[in-house]
């Protein structure tokens, strides 16, 4: 029997078709608009039945001794009752808002997350923090303030594409077929990368960019249009605001500062500034490459003006505004008292950018754990997360969750994280739950993630453990749905679609067709109406009106000290690796069909410093920052620049002394969006 859902083994959200056998997953296939012999294939997808019927699946809820580690399996009621007691009992000594809830990405921002905050919010407590401060809620946020929505790359109608910081071969394979069918249809192609991607080889021009330094590219990219008159004058002259002050601070980012700093030359800038600019529908695909930078807000912001000045804004090939619908917020943040601060109060712009979106200032948390600021987090619940081994530093996570009093682990597996854990709720993995997305929210189109196999063991889906144990802490009245269907469906009641309508549309419903150049009846959702090139909000808020006007970090790389103590010596560029297409983050390391075909992670060198360090391939090196080290062996490649070493990503999960996250400093942050450098820093190399 074919079934079709919507694959969450990565946050890609392919929408797939199942064969299943007498209840039984036997295989997937992504659906792609190119013919079956031109698809990419997928070996995350491929091992979908060995990640669900892995003998390391959580089947039954766990109680675990913290002092001796031993784990006892118990009935879901008893640890539904264990966990709510617990936290009642940190509510009435403490104060309810000194329980938190952190989500990671597997389970989808979309409904389980919302009934997450549904339930803390009936709770009482302001703390459901979601991880958007290092994953692309940042650069979301930033395409808010300057056009009122997220863009979606319009790649296969593009004649020139731009991908910055993304690297869609290996994370968004659908996304990869556009880009390859419109270069096959004669599309320019310009990759803005540190690293020599599959499309950076593909790429007429690939700009080599050193780490982190993305923005003041943007702003000399900015200044080049404006000064060679390449901009659309006429969209500008209607639909921006905040034109005159972008051009002054622009004008201060001259060509050649900005190339000495970023190590490209003059000559390749200008080129790409000409073949942007000079072709018509462009799109710029930015990624998580340009996340987890310290300067993540303004540099996306930057970015997102090109799209406006190129006259790129919601044309078809351009960079479309999605029309997102009307679908009910699952959240109740009315129902929170308003004199309880959330422990992001720091960031509250970051808080408030979008309605449902939730809080996403993930370092708060720890800042609480440890610092008691502004009061301290006793209990947490984790779900869909391996925080121990995913945020930013991993050393500071360790120490804060050790303090905590009482923790919750809601997965399927037994990750890293859940050694800190006092009980394991064990959840479904995508195919066994039915669950609109948030990818399907955001957008006119709406596709069913549906479950096409019944739970494995006695897990639970998501909804469903949000569900009972709001009914065990009594707050069942919030919560009158009885199954997934019941939720979607009044979550979709407003667009006029069923679950039952999903259903016998697989491929999607476009709850309204799609619309181009929507800002000539609408304007753009900004509070101006406009392209918000200088936003009043932020310049109300004390940040930065327009991006940069204060200038660009002098050093946007954590752990400069370390370039000063040893006098440029032995310093390298860390970045956080590569995520191939077989692993998402931290999962699936133990698949065997996966671990096959990579058995390990590296450490990448260039082949001139591997000469001076004296590594050969397959050494093992030492890479150390004033946070921690890591331990991996060596792969000489010419794919990483010289001065820089690229660390294996999610490998932490295996091994903790190679969890690129030892390696990473939370103390340095964007002031906007709380993000700080995951992605790169200072460090030292040597071979063990
Ligand atoms: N297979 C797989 N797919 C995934 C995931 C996964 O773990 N595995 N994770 C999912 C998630 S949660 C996310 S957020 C997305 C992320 O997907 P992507 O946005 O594609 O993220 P990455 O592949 O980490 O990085 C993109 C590129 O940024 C480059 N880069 C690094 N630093 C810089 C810089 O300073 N400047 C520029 N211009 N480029 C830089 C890297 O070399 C890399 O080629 O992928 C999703 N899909
Ligand atoms: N240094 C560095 N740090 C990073 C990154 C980086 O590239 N470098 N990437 C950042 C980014 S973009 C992200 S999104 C985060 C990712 O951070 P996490 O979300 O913490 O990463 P994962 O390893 O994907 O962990 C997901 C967990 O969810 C579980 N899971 C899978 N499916 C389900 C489900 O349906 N329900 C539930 N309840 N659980 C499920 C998995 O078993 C796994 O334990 O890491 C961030 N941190
Ligand atoms: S890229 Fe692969 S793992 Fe990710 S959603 Fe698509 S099919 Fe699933
Ligand atoms: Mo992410």
């Amino acid at each position: 029997m074919v079934r079709h859902t919507v694959c969450r083994l990565c946050s890609s959200c392919c929408p797939v078709e199942v064969h299943v056998d007498r209840g039984k997953l036997i295989s997937a296939n992504r659906k792609s608009f190119l013919p079956p012999e031109k698809r990419l294939v997928c070996p995350k997808l491929l091992a979908a039945p060995d990640i669900v019927y892995s003998p390391k699946r959580v089947l039954r809820p766990i109680i675990r001794n913290k002092k001796t580690g031993e784990m006892m399996e118990v009935s879901w009621e008893d640890a539904l009752g264990f966990v709510a007691e617990r936290l009642q009992r940190i509510k009435s000594q403490d104060g309810v808002q000194c329980v938190a809830w952190l989500r990671g990405m597997a389970a989808d921002w979309g409904p389980p997350w919302d009934c997450a905050n549904r339930l803390m919010n009936t709770f009482g407590s302001p703390n459901t923090i979601g991880n958007g401060s290092v994953c692309h809620v940042a650069r979301e946020m930033a395409h808010w303030y300057v056009y009122g929505a997220m863009t979606v790359p319009m790649a296969k109608d593009s004649k020139c594409i731009v991908i910055w910081g993304k690297n869609d071969r290996n994370t968004a394979p659908g996304m990869a077929e556009a880009i390859l069918y419109a270069l096959d249809h004669g599309a320019k192609l310009i990759v803005i990368d540190p690293v020599r991607t599959f499309f950076g080889r593909r790429a007429d021009i690939w700009l080599p960019i050193k780490p982190a330094h993305d923005g003041l590219l943007a702003m000399a990219m900015i200044r080049s249009i404006i000064e060679w008159n390449l901009y659309d004058r006429s969209f500008v002259e209607s639909y921006v605001t905040g034109f005159d002050s972008l051009s002054d601070v622009a004008m201060r980012f001259s060509m050649n500062e900005v190339a000495s700093r970023t190590c490209l030359s003059i000559d390749d800038i200008k080129k790409v500034v000409q073949l942007y600019a000079g072709t018509k529908p462009a799109c710029i695909i930015d990624g998580n490459g340009l996340d987890m930078q310290i300067e993540v807000f303004d540099t996306t912001r930057a970015v997102a003006m090109l799209r406006a000045l190129t006259g790129n804004l919601d044309v078809p090939g351009g960079d479309f505004i999605p029309q997102p619908i009307p679908a009910r917020d699952l959240q109740l943040r009315s129902a929170l008292p308003d004199d309880v601060l959330p422990i992001t109060y720091k960031y509250s712009l970051f808080d408030n950018f979008h309605h449902n979106w939730g809080r996403h200032a993930q370092s708060c948390l720890i800042d609480s754990i440890l610092h008691e600021d502004p009061y301290p987090i006793k209990a947490l619940v984790v779900q869909s997360g391996n925080p121990v081994v995913t945020m930013t530093e991993s050393g500071r996570v360790r120490k804060a969750f050790e303090k905590l009093d009482f923790m919750v682990i809601i997965d399927p597996f037994l990750n890293q994280t859940a050694k800190y854990a006092d009980v394991i709720l064990p959840a479904t993995t995508g195919f066994e739950k039915t669950q609109m997305n948030r990818a399907s929210l955001r957008n006119a189109l709406i596709i069913l993630q549906d479950a096409v196999i019944e739970p494995v063991g006695e897990s639970w889906p998501d909804w469903k453990i949000v569900f009972e144990l709001a009914r065990v802490l009594g707050l069942g009245e919030y919560f009158p749905w009885k199954s997934a269907e019941e939720v979607i469906d009044y979550q979709l009641e407003p667009v006029g679609i069923t679950v039952r309508d999903l259903r016998n549309n697989p491929d999607g419903i476009w709850a309204e067709p799609l619309r181009y150049e929507k800002h000539r009846i609408e304007g753009f959702r900004t509070p101006s109406g406009k392209v918000e090139c200088l936003s009043n909000v932020l310049a109300q808020a004390g940040y930065q009106a327009v991006p940069f006007e204060k200038g660009f970090l002098k050093e946007p790389l954590s752990f400069s000290d370390i370039v000063r103590d040893a006098h440029k010596k032995n310093v390298f560029i860390g970045m956080s690796g590569e995520r191939t297409n077989r692993y998402t983050h931290t999962q699936f390391h133990d698949i065997t069909f996966l671990r096959r075909i990579e058995f390990e992670g590296f450490v990448e060198i260039h082949p001139d410093d591997a000469k001076i360090l004296e590594i050969e391939n397959f050494d093992t090196v030492r890479v150390t920052t004033s946070r921690g080290a890591i331990e991996m062996r060596a792969r000489i490649s010419d794919i990483v620049q010289p001065g820089m070493v690229r660390i294996a990503w999610g490998w932490g999960e295996v091994n903790p002394m190679q969890g690129v996250n030892n390696l990473t400093d939370d103390s340095v942050r964007n002031p906007v969006t709380c993000t700080p450098s995951n992605r790169s820093f200072y460090c030292r190399v040597e071979k063990v």
